[in-house]
């Protein structure tokens, strides 16, 4: 197998695109991809402050190394979600990384630990609130990466979701027909009101095969295992789905989710409309301030029933 652009050998075939590349070539392929949704999305220019949400998993580092290779200023949030066995793990690869690229390109990591904030580890808060753990823990995420946005005044947030991911998602989506995520689904999320930062999602172009092929090649240290809670989730058995169309038909997850989000720039709601829409429901938590369509937010009822059944 030789590279299409160079004639190397390649290391990395990309049947979708019917190419396959050498490191160095395969490294720009990457770039690109990553160059390209961020023009063709309109998702941050080169004097916006980057916040990207890194977990220490293949995406979130590679994304992080591909924006500062890309000269993007961009510091990292990390959230220590307290899972023994996983999240010591997934913070030591954070720091490694942090060390050993980010400080020198001047980026620097924020840590946010569950345990200390919030009281208890993400499974303790689950039982306390009685909610699924995934579900605790994406509202505590959510809150602290808008929170440490808002509040350190980055332009935007950027996470490590790849083309796998969003394609997964969508799946999720149709099957379910639920219409308000369809309608919200994209590589941006627009900063509709004040108090809510803009959320984008540069890897969307890259599979996830390509992503770690990407973290393996640049010696990027990452945790490989999955978080433990996400065994059995929806979300893997669509990847699966997914995969099994994509070896028989490659380029089946691109067409599916480009096709989508072709035919979304068509129907999608402008950003100044879903501005208005959530302008109208949307106030500040009475407790946090953040914004919230109740009285208070979601994060706050959270830690309010926690604190009313912790043991004192
Ligand atoms: S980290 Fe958190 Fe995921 Fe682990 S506890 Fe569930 S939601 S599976 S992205
Ligand atoms: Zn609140």
């Amino acid at each position: 197998m030789r590279c299409k652009k160079c004639q190397e050998k390649a290391v990395i075939g990309l049947p979708r695109h019917n190419a396959a590349f050498c490191k160095g070539c395969f490294n720009e392929y990457v770039h690109d991809q990553v160059a390209r949704a961020i023009k063709a999305q309109r998702m941050f220019g080169q004097k916006d402050r980057i916040l990207v949400a890194v977990s220490g998993g293949k995406d979130s580092l590679a994304l992080w190394d591909i924006l500062l290779k890309l000269g993007y200023q961009a510091d990292a949030l990390h959230v220590d979600l307290g899972i023994p066995g996983y999240s010591a793990t997934s913070r030591e690869k954070v720091e490694r990384f942090a060390d050993a690229v980010a400080a020198s390109r001047q980026a620097k990591l924020i840590i946010h630990v569950v345990k200390q904030e919030e009281g208890a580890g993400i499974q303790e808060l689950a039982n306390l609130v009685n909610r699924p753990t995934c579900s605790t823990c994406g509202t505590i995420k959510r809150y602290q990466f808008n929170r440490a946005a808002v509040e350190r005044s980055y332009d935007v947030m950027a996470t490590g979701h790849n083309l796998d991911d969003e394609a997964a998602r969508l799946l999720g989506n149709v099957l379910h027909w639920q219409v308000d995520y369809l309608e919200k689904q994209g590589p941006v999320l627009p900063a509709s009101v004040e108090g809510f930062a803009r959320k984008v999602k540069p890897l969307y172009r890259l599979a996830e095969r390509e992503v770690a092929a990407y973290a393996v090649l640049n010696r990027i240290d990452y945790i490989v295992e999955e978080c433990p809670m996400a065994k059995g989730s929806k979300m893997l058995l669509y990847k699966e789905v997914l995969n099994h169309l994509e070896s028989e038909s490659p380029g089946t997850k691109q067409a599916f989710y480009w096709g989508f989000l072709d035919r979304q720039t068509e129907t999608r709601p402008t950003a100044g409309s879903m501005a208005e829409k959530d302008q109208a429901s949307l106030h500040p938590c009475t407790v946090c301030g953040q914004p919230t369509t109740a009285d208070v937010c979601t994060y706050c009822k959270m830690m309010a029933r926690a604190q009313a059944a912790s043991p004192r």
